[in-house]
């Protein structure tokens, strides 16, 4: 009995052991992992108003869209570069302003602008309230860069802010007068303008070329920018039957003014400078824009290396194609915030003694201004409008 007793305990002390032997010991909790490095802090934004004026309304709006939004695909694209400026972050924020076309109104907004705090304007489109706004700029030392108005007299004032991304009305005047009474033989020429100051100015210019060049001015007339029956003038005009007319005025006149001459069975050519010279003209004027004949400041944009690529842009971010001047205007942005990146500074003061100093090659070609402010060695293109599309006949200068 004892025997088994015995032998009972050693069995049991065995079952215990073989059964301590085979328990494992839990796995050891997870080293902590070592803590990522943090993130160093993003470096701050540093806030800067550039305004955008142009007529947005009215007549001419489809220019005026046009021009703010070539301010706001640059706008865009320096915001997304991440552009360093004093150890900060660029970050452009545009202030759109409607001037209307109008000279008093270009003035209310140009003081609008100073008073949000803009440094600096890409503005205005029309000659006519940019000359009047540059003293409101000037007076409040932000930089204004025209990329469109092409009166003289704007660069002429004496203004260290003035600045313009295309070629003046002397230069352009002088290409279609030379051409018309040069290149197309035109004997007579017939001159109507709207009275704005780059209509009449640029009509002058084109008179005092033609002359030069032994053309002979039949007659001279003048409507307004908001008119939209021409027919007195054109009967006037019908009697003298000239070679060609040249109209000083924009688009949204000259399309009808060319469809009621056609209607009045008046056969001369028809030409306008720049302000005639868009996609919108040869809506307005139908089946009359055939054989028209136009100008625009500058080296087509689709010959330029990045011009094809711009317009593309363009039209995948506004739904619709470029007018005449966001391709300008883009450069004209741009100019400014080079003109930062160079002084390192937002402050007005600081970067425009750099702007006056630009030496940049944009959409548009290369830019440098001269001491007034204008575009050195601007080239003046000469298009005809065929199949509604604009056939480039010869660029003069650059
Ligand atoms: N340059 C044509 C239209 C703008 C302007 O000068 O009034």
């Amino acid at each position: 009995m004892q025997a088994s007793l015995k032998a009972l305990t050693l069995a049991a002390a065995m079952t215990l052991a073989v059964a301590g032997c085979g328990k494992e010991e839990p796995p050891p909790p997870p080293a902590p992992k070592a803590a990522a490095p943090a993130a160093p802090p993003a470096p701050p934004e540093l806030v800067v108003k550039i305004g955008s004026a142009a007529p947005t309304t009215g007549p001419i709006a489809h220019l005026g869209k046009d021009n703010e939004n070539g301010v706001r695909l640059a706008v865009e694209d320096v915001n997304a570069q991440k552009v360093m400026i004093d150890g900060k972050v660029l970050k452009l924020e545009l202030i759109a302003e409607d001037d209307q076309a109008d000279p008093k109104q270009g003035t209310t907004v140009a003081q609008k602008l100073v008073d949000a705090g803009v440094v600096a304007v890409v503005g205005h489109l029309n000659s006519g309230t940019t000359i009047p706004a540059s003293k409101i700029y000037s007076d409040a030392g932000i930089p204004q860069v025209s990329p469109s108005a092409t009166n003289p007299k704007y660069t002429e004032q004496g203004f260290k802010t003035t600045f313009r991304v295309v070629a003046n009305d002397i230069q352009q005047g002088g290409a279609l007068g030379h051409y018309i009474a040069k290149d197309m033989k035109a004997k007579t020429v017939a001159i109507v303008d709207d009275r704005t100051a780059y209509g009449q100015g640029v009509a002058d210019e084109v008179e005092k070329a033609a002359k030069a060049d032994g053309a002979q001015i039949v007659a001279r007339e003048f409507t307004t920018d908001r008119s939209t029956d021409f027919k007195a003038i054109l009967t006037k005009i019908k009697g003298k039957q000239p070679d060609a007319i040249f109209y000083g005025g924009m688009d949204a006149t000259g399309g009808p003014m060319l469809k009621q001459a056609r209607d009045l069975g008046i056969k001369s050519k028809f030409m306008m400078a720049d302000g005639g010279c868009s996609p919108e003209f040869v809506k307005l004027a139908g089946e009359a824009a055939e054989g028209f004949v136009c100008s625009i400041p500058g080296t087509p944009v689709e010959k330029l290396a990045k011009g094809e690529e711009f317009k593309k842009r363009y039209r995948a971010r506004f739904g619709t194609d470029v007018q005449i001047y966001s391709p300008d205007c883009y450069d004209a942005t741009m100019v400014m915030v080079e003109a930062m990146k160079r002084a390192n500074s937002a402050d007005p003061a600081k970067f425009l003694p750099e702007l006056a100093k630009t030496d940049y090659e944009g959409i548009t070609g290369k830019i440098q201004f001269d001491e007034k402010g204008d575009l050195k060695s601007g080239a003046i293109t000469i298009y005809e409008a065929k199949g509604g599309k604009f056939d480039v006949l010869t660029t003069v200068g650059g």
